[in-house]
């Protein structure tokens, strides 16, 4: 039984139908911090992770052998609230870790190319290197990662998570991250024809499809853990490409597509200090990752699946 915080996010609005497929809709407690707008498969609860002892109560009234820590500001938004962004972002974190301490619970929240700095190498990132992010999300995502390895050498917690790179899906619009001209530029292709990129040209960055992520985190949380040496920083992608690639993709179905280039500065310093693409053989190795969509395939699934919801 699992409980899910950030349960309406970008990740977290997809993963509990992923859950529930998997494991059963009762199986699955979501959670966030404000009721859905329109009613959710499955059992429901508000909470506000920077408050432990509810996340304890719910967990233990639910019976919950698991908990998947999704709820985060993302790196645009922490970036201009950096101070909420320690607290919401570290809080959160250590709460859930404690919750799973206190009942022995399996345990994932991932972590994020954010992770990595300007003095990181920036081409086929290896999954062990220098990691000095030079913004809030980024030193968030350091310290989760090194406290979820704490947590597993200290007290046993069986926490494991992976280095998302930017994802790309059609359910919930994502909030306030810098990867996001990715997602915005299929919106637009559909109900505009044409999109202006806050990100420049020439800016690679490491993406994945929603069902990608959402069968990794699975695949990860399934695995044999006598085959993992590492546990909860796991670089995983399926494509690097920079605006122009992805706006030749979309071409490809709407021929009289336009990009243009407006760049926000800050969102493309962030960008700027990421890698171009990371190498995701530590995962292969150790839990058989693999990716299904491409850009093009996951072109042609978003621009089909937002046709129908935004009723083009
Ligand atoms: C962001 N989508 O842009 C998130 C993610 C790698 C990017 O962490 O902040």
């Amino acid at each position: 039984k699992i409980i899910v915080t950030g349960a309406l996010g970008q990740i977290g609005s997809e993963l509990i139908g992923k859950l529930q497929n998997e494991y059963g809709e009762n199986n699955v407690l979501s959670t966030d911090i404000r009721k859905p707008e329109h009613p959710i498969a499955g059992p429901f609860e508000v909470l506000d992770v920077t408050d432990g002892k509810k996340m304890h109560d719910l967990a233990k009234d639910f019976g919950a052998d698991t908990i998947m820590h999704m709820a985060a500001l993302l790196s645009a938004t922490a970036e201009k609230n950096p101070m909420f962004a320690w607290n919401l972002n570290m809080g959160g974190l250590l709460n859930a870790l404690e919750v799973a301490r206190e009942l022995n619970m399996q345990f994932f929240t991932p972590s994020s190319i954010g992770a990595f700095g300007p003095s990181t190498p920036k081409v086929n990132t290896s999954q062990d290197t220098l990691q000095r992010p030079t913004t809030m999300y980024g030193v968030n995502k350091v310290s989760g990662e090194l406290l979820c390895d704490y947590y597993f050498s200290r007290f046993g917690i069986d926490t494991r998570g992976v280095r998302f790179p930017g994802l790309i899906s059609y359910v919930a619009q994502p909030g306030g991250g810098t990867t996001d001209y990715a997602v915005d530029i299929y919106y637009k292709a559909i109900e505009e024809g044409k999109y202006e990129s806050f990100i420049a040209a020439g800016t690679y960055m490491d993406m994945m499809y929603m069902p990608d992520a959402l069968q990794a985190i699975v695949d990860l949380m399934e695995a044999d853990p006598a085959k993992l040496v590492h546990r909860n920083a796991f670089n995983v992608t399926a494509m690097s490409f920079e605006p122009s690639q992805i706006a030749a993709s979309i071409q490809k179905h709407i021929p009289d597509f336009t990009l243009s280039y407006n760049v926000d500065p800050a969102r493309q310093a962030i960008a700027d200090s990421w890698p171009d693409s990371i190498d995701p053989s530590a995962a292969v190795a150790e839990w058989g990752f693999k990716a299904q969509y491409d850009l093009d395939a996951m072109t042609a699934d978003m621009l089909e699946k937002l046709k129908v919801k935004l009723q083009r």
